[in-house]
């Protein structure tokens, strides 16, 4: 049985749990961290001597870190759209997973998202919020290029490339921020909406984050 561990809220379990139902995974979901609480217990630091989440269990084998967890979902339950058949095709999605984790999400998750929204407006950086909307800037349009191309992220159907810069859309079209025109993005994320699994997991309303540092 595969258990899937952190609070709904957080992107990077959002992440893992709209894998899971692509992959129409059967899981138990734990919530965990942030009011749901439970990351310094015994049972959670055995798990992930972190304390972060998202952390899954499968049988015997336990992953942390949410790609090393999205890579290990579709390597061990993934269909060819999750799961590439070459090192140069499997390389493709891999290079969005890692472009999301150290480029887009630094920019959006912490400079706009946490730098904005999440840090009480009193203690705004409004200079650091400005240099963060305009590397999203940059960094989306990219996004938009590639998507000129095909319908996804890795081609002509989801794959695993799609998950983390996705994932941070719901959020990024949400905010009340400065966007460019990223007409390929639009599509794109109007291709996601579509999807129940994106429904379910990323489309999550965020208002209990506002305004707060605390986790
Ligand atoms: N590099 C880790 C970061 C994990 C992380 O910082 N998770 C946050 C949620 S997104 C967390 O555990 N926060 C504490 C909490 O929710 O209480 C990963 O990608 O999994």
């Amino acid at each position: 049985m595969l258990t899937i561990w952190g609070r709904r809220s957080s992107y990077n379990v959002q992440k893992v749990l709209w894998l899971a139902d692509e992959l129409a995974l059967d899981y138990v979901h734990r919530p965990a961290g942030g009011e749901d609480g439970g990351l310094e217990s015994a049972e959670f630091l055995a798990l992930n001597p972190n304390g972060r989440i998202p952390v899954i269990q499968d049988g015997e084998t336990v992953v942390w870190e949410t790609h090393s967890i999205l890579r290990y979902l579709a390597a061990a339950h993934g269909n060819d759209d999750f799961r590439r058949k070459t090192p140069a095709a499997q390389s493709e999605a891999d290079r969005w997973l890692d472009w999301s984790l150290s480029e887009l999400e630094p920019a959006f998750f912490g400079g706009v998202f946490w730098g904005f929204y999440r840090t009480p407006g009193d203690q705004h950086d409004d200079a650091a919020i400005e240099r963060s909307l305009a590397r999203c800037d940059r960094l989306y349009r990219r996004l938009d290029s590639h998507l000129a191309d095909a319908p996804f992220l890795g081609g002509e159907r989801l794959g695993l490339a799609d998950i983390p810069a996705g994932a941070t859309l719901y959020r990024y079209f949400e905010l009340e921020i400065p966007r460019p025109p990223l007409p390929n993005i639009e599509a794109w994320y109007q291709r996601l909406q579509a999807r129940p699994a994106y429904q379910r997991h990323v489309m999550r309303p965020f208002g209990e984050l506002y305004g707060r540092l605390a986790y």
